[in-house]
């Protein structure tokens, strides 16, 4: 019989970090605001997140994970969407691997934002085992999202800004070969234009490559990893394609820091994610996609 799934459900596992817009606290008001059901899997509570507080809480919640996630086990819950970021140990990404096996369907799709760095380095809660045990977790993904860093960290291939496309073809190759059918690489270098920077997804079910060049604003925000993320997930769920699903990320992501950079308070803040939420209910009007060839 033909059965009605009125609300999609995710499963997202990453950290509840209390002030600051990054991981769950950017990711719920997006997908919900995309009409996702999302169903949290806490991996640790921060009082903010890392990215440039002096100080910070961290509560590790690895204890209770696997007791959680066997709750939900026993109550058979299946996710259209299973969806991991920022972890904290070897112990956790052992546990995600868990989950993927338990909730996961022939009708769902596993995303693994392999969060271990940026600008070249890796965060300081994260060290050479944790890269080990993400290359094997993201073997289970069908899509994964790292930035340019991540990529040099899964491949152990050199950062260097210098990049051409063309070799950039090949790293997103070799990360699909890892596993995941969708690699989108993020922050991924212009080579043609001031500071710009672009999203260059690969699709090996249909051998295509997309690009979406960003426009460039002289800032960053913590946590637009997540909300970019969230999006592309939030708009596959809805039925969209991939490239227009990297559109409105790359869209999100601009119109946020737009609307953040005119004020001027502390970057670490995160965006004014609540005044463009909104706009994740309007149809995409415009796209600037490429195919490359
Ligand atoms: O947005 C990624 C992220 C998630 N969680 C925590 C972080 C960061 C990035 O800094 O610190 C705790």
């Amino acid at each position: 019989m033909y059965k009605i799934n009125p609300v999609k459900k995710i499963a997202a596992i990453h950290d509840l970090s209390g002030f600051g817009r990054a991981s769950l606290t950017a990711i719920i008001p997006i997908l919900s605001s995309m009409g996702v059901q999302v169903c949290p899997v806490p991996t640790a509570i921060l009082s903010t997140h890392t990215g440039g507080f002096e100080k910070f809480t961290y509560v590790d919640l690895t204890d209770s994970m696997e007791a959680y996630i066997d709750h939900w086990e026993e109550l058979g819950l299946k996710f259209d969407c299973i969806y991991s970021g920022f972890l904290g140990s070897v112990r956790q990404i052992e546990i995600v691997s868990k989950a993927i096996d338990l909730f996961s369907s022939e009708e769902s799709f596993v995303v693994v934002d392999p969060v271990m760095g940026d600008d070249g380095k890796l965060y300081t809660t994260m060290d050479e085992k944790m890269v080990v045990s993400m290359k094997h977790l993201v073997r289970k993904a069908n899509i994964i999202t790292p930035n340019f860093t991540e990529a040099t960290y899964l491949l152990g291939k050199e950062y260097n800004l210098k990049i051409n496309e063309d070799e950039i073809k090949k790293w997103l190759k070799e990360l699909s070969n890892m596993g995941p059918s969708i690699v989108i690489l993020t922050s991924v270098p212009q080579q043609d234009s001031n500071g710009k920077t672009s999203v260059i997804a690969y699709n090996r079910d249909n051998d295509v490559f997309w690009k979406v060049t960003c426009t460039y604003i002289p800032a960053s925000y913590p946590g637009t990893g997540d909300a970019f993320t969230s999006v592309v997930i939030g708009s596959l769920l809805q039925g969209d394609s991939l490239p227009i699903a990297l559109e409105r990320g790359v869209q999100f992501i601009t119109t946020s820091i737009k609307a953040s950079y005119g004020f001027d308070y502390p970057k670490r803040n995160g965006i004014l994610l609540e005044r463009v939420l909104d706009s994740l209910k309007l149809p995409v009007m415009s796209s600037s996609y490429e195919l490359l060839e």
